[in-house]
């Protein structure tokens, strides 16, 4: 049997927590549809998995991902692409996942790499990243939402000018710019990760879905529609178990037992 191309871990430590890796090493993770597939197959399962309340996904110390496989790419022609809906086919399962999805970057996340990280709700990047744009430079453009991702979460002027030029630019310009939420020494890039996801998934589940579904809303709505989804959905949580449980627990001067409900 053909080895995974994307290895899954249900982690015991940190709980509830589940560690999705690239495993294509020797090509730095390019994107090829087989693994595309065996991702949107492990998002939805994991997605669906009550275990489970926050996703990792990292490729390895090298390459988060080198983005598409240029050499499979190649050959596509026009009604290849159309015909087959390539990128949607697969990629929908990402923005569809509604538990908080972590990019653990490591090394290159390039071209579909860094599209996906920014399909990710947050982004942790160790400091030997490298993001980049380059689809310029082999005579086309971003396809996994790069041209729309990227200037919503740095602005015209970078992003212009990464997309422009497909220069690769460092953890650190990256989170000068506010695509990344943080920047730690690369040997310690998990151990930060997991810290982070393991605290995500401490909280009470339906807390942490409604959070990212409000926030992503306010990329979609205007300011008003954002806040009046908003109001509803914190109203919303005073029907929750959880928060009963969160707020007594903080008047008890306790810790809170939650229960996802
Ligand atoms: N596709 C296929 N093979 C790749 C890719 C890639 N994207 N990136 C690296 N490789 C392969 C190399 O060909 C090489 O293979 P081999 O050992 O057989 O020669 C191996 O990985 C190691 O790479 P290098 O020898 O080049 O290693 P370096 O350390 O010298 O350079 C780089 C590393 C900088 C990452 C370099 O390999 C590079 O520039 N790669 C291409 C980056 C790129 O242009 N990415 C954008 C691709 S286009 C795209 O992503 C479109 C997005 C929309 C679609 C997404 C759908 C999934």
């Amino acid at each position: 049997m053909s080895e995974a191309l994307v290895t899954v871990e249900k982690l015991t430590q940190p709980a509830k927590v589940a560690l999705i890796r690239f495993n294509r090493p020797k090509v730095m993770n390019a994107l090829n549809d087989a693994l595309c597939k065996e991702l949107e197959g492990v998002l939805h399962s994991l997605d669906a998995d009550p275990e489970v309340h926050v996703i990792v996904v990292t490729g390895n110390e090298k390459a988060f991902a080198a983005g598409a496989d240029i050499a499979a790419m190649a050959e596509f022609t026009y009604g290849d692409v159309y015909n087959q809906n390539y990128i949607t086919k697969y990629w929908e399962a990402a923005r569809s996942v509604r538990k908080p999805l972590i990019a653990a970057v490591s090394g290159y996340a390039l071209g579909g790499g860094c599209e996906f990280a920014m399909m990710c709700d947050i982004i942790i990047a160790a400091d030997n990243a490298k993001f980049g744009q380059p689809e310029i430079t082999i005579g086309t453009i971003p396809g996994m939402g790069g041209t729309q991702r990227l200037p919503r979460a740095v602005g015209k002027a970078k992003a212009m000018e990464w997309c422009l030029t497909g220069r690769f630019f460092t953890a650190q310009e990256a989170e000068v710019a506010g695509l990344v939420a943080r920047v730690v020494p690369a040997d310690k890039l998990m151990e930060d990760v997991l810290a982070t996801a393991g605290k995500i998934a401490s909280y009470s589940l339906p807390a942490v879905l409604k959070v990212k579904e409000t926030i992503n809303a306010a990329f979609e709505t205007t300011l008003a529609q954002g806040l009046q989804f908003e109001r509803r959905e914190f109203h919303g949580t005073f029907a929750l178990e959880d928060q009963k449980e969160g707020m007594k627990a903080f008047v008890e001067k306790r810790a809170p037992q939650f229960k996802h409900r």
